[in-house]
């Protein structure tokens, strides 16, 4: 039977086990809202802006490990929303924007908020696809989905003209397809990377990208690492991946790590890359190791043709699952060389000790003294979310991800991801702990999103750190313009009334001594929460302070 393009659509998401699209209302798109009323399968999450709804679907996919889905209108709400595909394409995340777009009619004429997606999303989207005929919007659905997903996850943005939503077709929907994988490595290849580890004194893993921080993934990376006696690093924001508490664990490469840390991993006598493309953030800029040829023998191994002899010269590359690459190793056990212990050791102490927080001895607030409690109380399977800036810094020094515990963070690093990603966590976990660390910059960016926590009862526990400050900026210009601040000051509003104001609950912590019997209530409190953290601009970062920069 003939039904209308919009309805097709939807049932094509539901058949692609899309159950919540996130969006902010348009005129482009009413037929598909109009076809969403009528599903049960699909919840609709409206939004406040479109970089909340891109950044919740981001986060939604960064949880489910599938992709997520956000509808926003033309012109201005896609370019809203635009941040969501940058960051979706930076952190390798699978993303379908849908796009309302002028009739067909009307297209290339510069109609009210028309724009042509091809070009605004080339540097950025996998692919940009204009639904011109509505009998093939099973198609389209079904490949946006593959290459969304394959092989490097990325965004991919489809793009609907008003009209074409209302036309009839009998075309049915698809079951999705095939999702290509790169599928395991021969047999010859797993011996001779073996061989290679059981001759090293001093390798080293190096392990990020999407996909093994999926249970499977962890539990391959786990392996490997025991079987080959192997020390794992983790790239930026990958720092859950690894059990943090593992002896073979040897940290995490954010930003500005210490100097000392870049230099021992930089001993490495072989770096076995897998699943990371290897960039500007994985690489602590491009010097470890270092571009374009390391100065030790370098094994990349991840399943993209296109990351595969980009920036570096590997000594062998393969283009394979990393996942089912670590799972054939593990399933070859290796003898260790003699010096490895030695080697894991001093990779692995450093890391250990200065995980251990305690109270600055000037006596200032920092989120260190938020973290310290979330060590004792947080939940064994905790999600937590980081917005972009220095104060995550804490977070990842003095938390000892279990291996279960999720870290939803930004690569891109764009400031406003924390708070829509957090909501979308926590309606993905309504059983779970959301705990969100946010600045005070990025929470009057997409800080409107609480709203949206408290309409559909998202429970995100939210620790803004209030330093008056674009603090990391702060942090640059001390360092390449010493005392000449500007630009960076901020004047903010009292969060924890502001919280209140949108029903959520709000507190405070002024002083180190308050930290843990507030961190107490917010995470022992039925529904959102914000504290409001007094943090001291002097701590700039969890390494150093504005006196010593
Ligand atoms: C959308 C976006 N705009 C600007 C930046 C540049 N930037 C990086 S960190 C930062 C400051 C973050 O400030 P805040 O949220 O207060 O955290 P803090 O650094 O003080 O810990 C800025 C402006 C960015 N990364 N993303």
């Amino acid at each position: 039977m003939p039904r209308r393009a919009a309805d097709l659509l939807v049932d094509c998401l539901s058949a692609h086990g899309v159950d919540r699209v996130f969006c902010v209302p348009g005129e482009s798109y009413l037929a598909v809202l109009d076809a969403l009323h009528d599903s049960n399968a699909i919840e609709t999450i409206v939004c406040r802006h479109e970089s909340g709804a891109g950044f919740m679907a981001v986060g939604d996919a960064k949880v489910t490990a599938k992709p997520g889905v956000a509808f926003v209108s033309r012109g201005p709400g896609a370019t809203n929303a635009s941040i969501a595909v940058h960051v979706a394409e930076q952190d390798a995340v699978p993303l379908v924007l849908f796009i309302g777009q002028v009739p067909r009619s009307e297209i290339g004429r510069k109609s009210f908020q028309e724009m042509d997606y091809g070009k605004t999303f080339a540097d950025m989207a996998k692919g940009v696809y204009v639904i011109q005929d509505a009998a093939r919007v099973p198609e389209m659905v079904a490949r946006a989905f593959v290459e969304a997903q394959a092989p490097t996850p990325g965004p991919v943005v489809v793009v609907l003209p008003e009209d074409m939503l209302e036309d009839s077709t009998d075309s049915p929907a698809v079951e999705p397809a095939p999702v290509p994988n790169a599928g395991p490595a021969s047999p010859a290849d797993i011996e001779d990377i073996a061989a290679r580890i059981a001759k090293a004194e001093r390798p080293l893993l190096m392990a990020g990208g999407i996909g093994l921080g999926t249970p499977r993934g962890r539990k391959a990376l786990v392996a490997a690492s025991e079987a080959h006696h192997l020390p794992v690093v983790l790239t930026f924001k990958r720092q859950d991946y690894f059990p943090n508490t593992h002896p073979n664990y040897a940290g995490h490469l954010g930003f500005k790590i210490p100097k000392p840390a870049v230099t021992r991993y930089l001993e490495a006598d072989l770096i076995i890359a897998a699943g990371t493309r290897l960039t500007e953030a994985t690489t602590q800029g491009y010097t470890l190791p270092a571009s374009p040829v390391p100065a030790q023998p370098l094994i990349h191994i991840h399943d993209d043709p296109r990351w595969i002899g980009r920036n570096y010269a590997a000594s062998k590359v393969l283009l394979a699952d990393p996942i089912a690459v670590l799972e054939a190793l593990a399933r070859m056990p290796g003898k260790a060389h003699p010096k490895r212990a030695a080697w894991i050791k001093k990779l692995n102490e450093p890391v250990t000790s200065a995980m251990k927080w305690s109270a600055p001895a000037d006596g200032l607030l920092d989120m260190g003294a938020v973290v310290a409690p979330l060590v004792e109380r947080a939940d064994k399977d905790a999600i937590f979310v980081t917005d972009a800036g220095n104060f995550s810094g804490w977070l990842h020094r003095y938390f000892p991800f279990s291996g279960e515990h999720v870290l939803v963070g930004c690569v891109g690093g764009a400031m406003g991801i924390g708070m829509p990603a957090a909501v979308a966590a926590a309606l993905r976990y309504p059983g779970r702990q959301v705990i969100h660390f946010l600045g005070d910059g990025g929470a009057l960016m997409t800080g409107s999103e609480l709203a949206t926590a408290v309409q559909y009862g998202a429970k995100v526990k939210t620790f803004i750190s209030n330093n008056g400050s674009y603090g990391t900026i702060r942090m640059h210009q001390e360092i390449a313009y010493k005392k000449r601040v500007h630009g960076t000051e901020l004047r903010n509003p009292d969060f924890a009334k502001w919280a209140e104001s949108f029903g959520a609950k709000g507190l405070s912590i002024s002083s180190i001594e308050e930290a843990p019997g507030v961190v107490a209530q917010a995470l022992a409190h039925d529904g959102p929460v914000v504290v409001d953290v007094k943090t001291s601009l002097e701590h700039i970062s969890p390494f150093t302070t504005i006196a010593s920069l």
